[in-house]
């Protein structure tokens, strides 16, 4: 064992969706993640009107970012559209083979994940629902009401992000509105290697 941590407790407000204490918080406007959006063009319409939107913000409490330890916070999506596009994380993969949670606070949203055959899972969650996400597993949520969608989530504090695939190909689906309905549909701008 390379270090001996004090035991910690964390609070954790369901409603507002804060950690007390955190190491790491951080908000992600438009302008961040526009490219991950099908529509950039919808997306730099609003920015060109002088809005800079905060889409979602994450506090981590972070014991310590060494191998064994769990990272663990809240993340708190705004609603809200870009084009038909509702707001969303980056996503990103998991550069070590480590799994992660999301427990739904509050609101209601979806846990899109897709593996490196292409192949695509979506969980629906809502209050008291948990989404499992295997090692191996690319991940993003997404906010499909009309409240902020917050959940708590958790990971091996050494997992790494991967955003590079994400970004330069995207998932192979989208999630929209149509109608009034929430679609989940094939991302136009998906491009299999
Ligand atoms: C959750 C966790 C974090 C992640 C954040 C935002 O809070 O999975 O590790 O950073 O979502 O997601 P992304 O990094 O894909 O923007
Ligand atoms: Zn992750």
């Amino acid at each position: 064992m390379s270090e001996l941590l004090k035991p910690e407790k964390v609070i954790i407000d369901f409603k507002k969706g804060t950690v007390q204490p955190y190491k790491r918080k951080k908000e992600v406007r438009l302008s961040e993640i526009k490219e991950y959006f099908s529509s950039i063009e919808d997306a730099e319409k609003i920015l060109s009107r002088g809005r800079d939107p905060i889409i979602y913000e994450y506090s981590e409490y972070i014991a310590s970012e060494t191998s064994g330890n769990l990272n663990l916070g809240v993340t708190i999506i705004y609603p809200g559209k870009i084009g038909k596009e509702y707001y969303m994380t980056k996503g990103h993969f998991h550069e070590k083979d480590a799994a992660e949670f999301y427990l739904c606070l509050k609101g209601k949203g979806l846990l899109l994940m897709q593996n490196e055959n292409g192949e695509v899972s979506v969980i629906e969650l809502e209050p008291g629902s948990l989404g499992y996400v295997p090692p191996g597993w690319g991940h993003r949520t997404i906010n499909t009401g009309r409240g902020k969608f917050i959940f708590f989530f958790a990971y091996p504090s050494d997992a790494g992000h991967d955003y590079l695939i994400v970004k330069e190909k995207g998932f192979a689906k989208i999630v929209i509105e149509e109608n009034k309905q929430v679609r989940i549909v094939d991302n136009p701008r998906y491009q299999k290697t």
